[in-house]
């Protein structure tokens, strides 16, 4: 089964991983350079079954992702608040506030005005997506903002009219713009590969939270790939994922322990039930998981 790869890796790290303090001040213990692969064919996806993972909530982050948005307003008002706790973060400090989350939550959905000046992420993944920014010369040594670049709609375009290219790439590390967001990019580089009529995804990401967020980048990296299959008329691949600092949060010892008893079992296949006239028009209904029976969910915390 393809989870053994995450459990085995859940192990090293745990028991040989290297221990120290991160940015958060939580501490983790963690390895440098990581691999882990999946196959993607016959609508299999790498739903991971040793716990329950909230598809549902990573596939809105996706479509989010692909809309351009950076603000979570959007998210909160679907009821997806797993960006909320970083503008939380910033206006309690602000503010001098103790807010609950569910009432920063509330008020971003009901108030505009609040949630333009309080909700928004800085240029993270949707920005640069596809608005990359660009700079044209003005001829006196100043520069004006050009049109932004839709890398997505880009690799479609390429896909189609150069498939054996090495270029299919979505790239979120903006390096003039990594100080105005809210967290540099993760799930920073998404290269794309076609080899007969079969499309793979590999995503590189530099860092990498194995407890919480590696289920969902797995799932959002099958399902870009998926998505992008789909709309270039081509079979679903590989998966590849690989990581650059893969670490367990020293508070996630309760998932870490309950996980590796636990064993992966089934195949949870994605149907995707329509094909939309472009990638951008992808709606939530248009996703359905079948064959997935996982383990009861472990909810483990966020470090900020
Ligand atoms: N920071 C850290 N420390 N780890 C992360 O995984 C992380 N991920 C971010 C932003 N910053 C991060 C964005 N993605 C959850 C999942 C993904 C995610 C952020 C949070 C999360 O809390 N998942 C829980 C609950 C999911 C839900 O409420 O629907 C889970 O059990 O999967
Ligand atoms: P860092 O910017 O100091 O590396 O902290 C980011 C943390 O968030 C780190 O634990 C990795 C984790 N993370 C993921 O694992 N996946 C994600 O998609 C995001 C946004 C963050």
């Amino acid at each position: 089964h393809w989870e053994w790869q995450y459990i085995d890796l859940m192990r090293r790290i745990w028991e040989h991983g290297d221990e120290r303090i991160d940015r958060t001040g939580v501490g983790t213990r963690s390895v440098f350079g990581a691999q882990i692969r999946f196959d993607l064919s016959d609508g299999k996806m790498p739903l991971l079954t040793t716990k329950r993972v909230y598809w549902k909530t990573a596939t809105r982050e996706l479509l989010w992702f692909l809309t351009g948005d950076t603000n979570i307003r959007n998210l909160c008002a679907q009821g997806v608040e797993i960006w909320t706790d970083w503008p939380l973060d910033r206006f309690r400090k602000a503010a001098s506030s103790d807010i609950s989350r569910a009432d920063f939550s509330r008020r971003i959905v009901d108030d505009a005005d609040f949630a333009a000046e309080w909700g928004d992420l800085g240029p993270v993944y949707g920005k640069q997506w596809v608005d990359w920014p660009t700079y044209q010369p003005n001829g006196d040594g100043t520069f004006s903002p050009g049109p932004g670049i839709n890398q997505v709609a880009q690799v479609i375009e390429s896909l189609k009219a150069n498939p054996g290219s090495r270029r299919h790439i979505i790239e979120g590390w903006n390096v003039a713009e990594l100080d105005a967001m809210a967290l540099p990019p993760c799930h920073k580089t998404y290269q794309f590969h076609v080899s007969g009529n079969r499309l793979s995804g590999l995503l590189y990401q530099r860092s990498c939270d194995l407890g919480l967020g590696f289920a969902f980048n797995m799932w959002s990296l099958a399902l870009l790939t998926r998505m992008l299959a789909q709309q270039t008329g081509m079979e679903p691949g590989e998966a590849v994922w690989m990581g650059g600092d893969v670490h367990l949060y020293l508070n996630h010892a309760e998932l870490v322990e309950a996980q590796l008893t636990r064993e992966p079992a089934g195949a949870p296949r994605l149907e995707i039930v329509r094909r939309p006239d472009s990638i951008f028009d992808f709606r939530i209904e248009d996703f359905s998981v079948v064959d997935y029976s996982p383990q009861a969910h472990i909810s483990a915390p966020v470090a900020v």
